[in-house]
């Protein structure tokens, strides 16, 4: 199951259009510059990035919901079709951008796996991005993009070409602020929500184990979209919306080490980052370590030192 899965392919989805500020439309850039497509190779994990994908039209922060969904929508038909396009020898890391960009992320994807069937999807998350452009208090769009995958919201996000999540395939994982149209809308659909109460009581070991198990059931692929607020601002303090009382950084590194073992994983996506808050870059190396522990090929690190330093110097790898 271990052992390199083909070229990485990093989508840079330079957009601000569903956050309250300008802030995540420059994460692509800071994370290439941090080094990540370095750090992914250094784990055996081929990378190369494609150019940033900008929106062309995007009207100001404060402007009326009308026209920053029309311009969210034409922006996630671009995103998806990108997605939809790419090699099918190549696993996508999609890199936000505020979390909206998930509107059009997964719908390229599930594009990509409907000849085989059909896509499960685990959301980390503090929040539940639930909400439709009625049922919104802020009307910040990315707080409605997986309602809007399970085709519930406004048009311009829902009508992006490409098939729907089954909602029983889908989990939540972190979940600790919501408005309740949120959880009254994944309840009704059902969606799995772990909130970060569960996460507590049982694990977050088990409780990924237990997302899997719903995502891959029956399905042909999953995707994995980890917005970084679901990380505990003492941890992950660079996010447009931290919340108190996450998952720590470290823990979820470990359990997303267990997708390197999963060959239907289909894309991942990594959300909300805000380089002008990280001025120690901090925060970047942590995002990047997400990556490196889902993509990274398993035994590639040890093997390159066995063959520097001696093999008797090593464990055997684990099987
Ligand atoms: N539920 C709140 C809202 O709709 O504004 C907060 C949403 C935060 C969204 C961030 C990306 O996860
Ligand atoms: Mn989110
Ligand atoms: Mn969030
Ligand atoms: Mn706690």
């Amino acid at each position: 199951p271990h052992g390199p899965r083909g070229t990485i392919r990093v989508v840079c989805a330079a957009s601000s259009l569903g956050a309250p500020q300008p802030g995540p439309a420059a994460a692509p850039e800071a994370l290439l510059a941090a080094g990540l497509l370095r750090r992914l190779n250094a784990h055996g994990a081929p990378a190369e990035a494609d150019p940033l994908l900008r929106p062309f039209e995007a009207p100001p922060h404060g402007a009326p919901m009308a026209e920053r969904l029309e311009a969210a929508g034409i922006y996630l038909r671009r995103l998806a079709d990108h997605v939809a396009a790419l090699p099918q020898d190549c696993l996508p890391l999609i890199l936000g951008g505020d979390h909206s960009v998930a509107a059009g992320t997964w719908r390229g994807v599930a594009r990509r796996v409907q000849p085989r069937g059909t896509l499960g999807l685990i959301w980390i998350d503090a929040h539940l991005d639930s909400h439709t452009d009625l049922s919104t208090h802020s009307g910040n769009i990315h707080g409605m993009p997986l309602a809007a995958l399970l085709g519930e919201g406004h048009e311009a996000l829902t009508g992006v070409p490409g098939p729907r999540p089954d909602p029983n395939r889908v989990c939540l994982i972190g979940a600790r602020a919501w408005e309740a149209e949120e959880l009254q809308r994944l309840t009704r659909l059902g969606a799995r929500v772990f909130t970060m109460a569960e996460v507590h009581r049982r694990g977050l070991a088990a409780v990924f184990r237990e997302a899997l198990e719903i995502v891959r059931d029956g399905t042909a692929g999953f995707g994995v979209s980890v917005d970084l607020d679901a990380v505990d601002p003492l941890d992950m303090p660079a996010v447009l919306c931290p919340e108190p009382d996450g998952l720590r950084a470290a823990e979820l590194a470990d359990a997303l080490h267990a997708l390197r073992a999963c060959g239907d994983l289909a894309a991942l996506e990594i959300v909300e980052y805000v380089p002008e808050r990280d001025p120690r870059g901090e925060s970047a190396i942590r995002a990047m370590r997400c990556a490196e522990a889902a993509l990274g090929a398993g035994t590639y690190l040890l093997r390159t030192r066995e063959r520097e330093f001696g093999a008797h110097n090593y464990a055997p790898p684990p099987v």
